[in-house]
């Protein structure tokens, strides 16, 4: 009985989610948003409350490093990435702008010569935790790619924020990239969808042998 149940919410599903091809929402990789250094010739750091398509969530600002400051440049072909505490621990969002099932990918790397718990990022929908990086940062700089799927809807905040040792050194963030893999109904329409597989459920429930569920008393 069960999979029939399943099977009713598969279909349910497949209706209010019409395959759609994964769509790209942004790519974003800091590179000319240096302001008055879109090449970022050189090396230094700075603190902007806009990077591309991300916002400073506090007034520490979102610190932009190129060339090195900290330890080896960009691996991935640029030269700037941000860092996660500024002056203090810092935040950056993103507000969705639709419904669906998203992938963020993104580089991390501990930032090189600093604890474990000073480099501490943490990853959040809202306020509801994604996921936590961090690392030991012996060597240079060690890119690590990480990819985060969830369900968000339009209006909710994709956050990036330091959650280590406030000290003005933290973990990298770099190439962040938003895919919209499908979309999905508004909250309402999702209840309205369990409502009705309930019924289905109830329906199918009250359709078996009552020597079966006398049994179970
Ligand atoms: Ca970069
Ligand atoms: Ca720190």
């Amino acid at each position: 009985m069960r999979k029939y149940i399943v099977g009713a919410a598969l279909t349910a599903l497949t209706l209010a989610s019409p395959a759609a091809a994964a769509t790209q929402i942004f790519s974003e990789t800091f590179e000319g948003q240096v302001p008055g250094n879109p090449n970022a010739t050189g090396s230094g750091f700075t603190f902007v409350n806009q990077a591309g398509v991300w916002k400073a969530g506090s007034n520490n600002g979102i610190e932009l490093q190129w060339g090195g400051v900290g330890g080896a440049p960009d691996a991935n072909g640029g030269r700037v990435f941000v860092e996660l505490d500024t002056r203090a621990n810092s935040s950056m969002f993103y507000t969705l702008q639709g419904n669906g099932v998203y992938t963020l990918d993104f580089l991390f790397s501990p930032r090189p010569r600093v604890s474990s718990l000073s480099n501490v990022v943490e990853l959040l929908l809202d306020n509801k935790l994604l996921g936590t990086f961090t690392g030991d940062g012996n060597g240079g700089t060690v890119w690590n790619a990480k990819s985060i799927g969830f369900t968000g809807f339009t209006g909710q905040k994709l956050i990036f924020r330091a959650a280590g040792t406030s000290d003005s050194l933290g973990g990298y963030i770099d190439n962040t990239t938003l895919t919209l893999n499908s979309a999905v109904p508004e909250p309402g329409t999702w209840m309205l969808m369990i409502l009705g597989l309930g019924a289905v459920g109830f329906s199918m429930r009250r359709r078996r042998s009552p020597a079966t569920d006398f049994s179970l008393a």
